[in-house]
């Protein structure tokens, strides 16, 4: 069973879209053992975007991710990492298809509505970011041999 760090960027929460995204994930068949809305801070945003530093559109990305409240979420299933991303559509918005949830919303690359982790080691490690251990609250739901 794998875990993800899913957010629903401010550019989501200002459009009303929390409820259809976390319904896409629920109707999935995936099972949300976190969730909080919450401002990011400067540190969190350095540490989570480490790898785009120094490229054109960092500040940007700096400011918008911490400008106003997002979503976040941490998602549990088999395959979610993979899953979620394909459920995402692709980064840039020109090549996210209809169906996803950047090819059914978004415009602009920079506004993309959401972030999935891309692999375990960083699910682990943007998990630690914006959770503390105690707020994961794992359960079983007797559907689960369904799914
Ligand atoms: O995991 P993703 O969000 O799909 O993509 P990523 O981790 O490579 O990039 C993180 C965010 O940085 C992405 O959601 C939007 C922004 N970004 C990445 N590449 C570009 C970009 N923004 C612009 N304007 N142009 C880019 O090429």
């Amino acid at each position: 069973m794998e875990r993800t760090y899913l957010m629903i960027k401010p550019d989501g929460v200002q459009r009303g879209l929390i409820g259809d995204i976390v319904s896409r994930f629920e109707r999935k068949g995936f099972t949300l053992i976190a969730s909080k809305l919450m401002v990011v801070t400067r540190e969190q945003a350095e540490k989570h975007y480490a790898e785009h530093h120094g490229r054109p559109y960092y500040d940007d990305l700096m400011s918008f991710i911490t400008s106003a409240p997002v979503f976040a979420m941490v998602w549990e299933g088999d395959q979610v990492i993979a899953l979620s991303r394909i459920m995402m559509g692709k980064t840039n918005t020109l090549e996210a298809q209809p169906g996803t949830i950047r090819g059914d919303y978004a415009v602009h690359t920079n506004r993309n509505l959401i972030h999935g982790s891309d692999s375990p080691e960083n699910a682990v490690r943007e998990i630690g970011i914006f959770f503390e251990p105690h707020e994961l609250l794992g359960y079983t739901k007797t559907i689960q041999k369904w799914i």
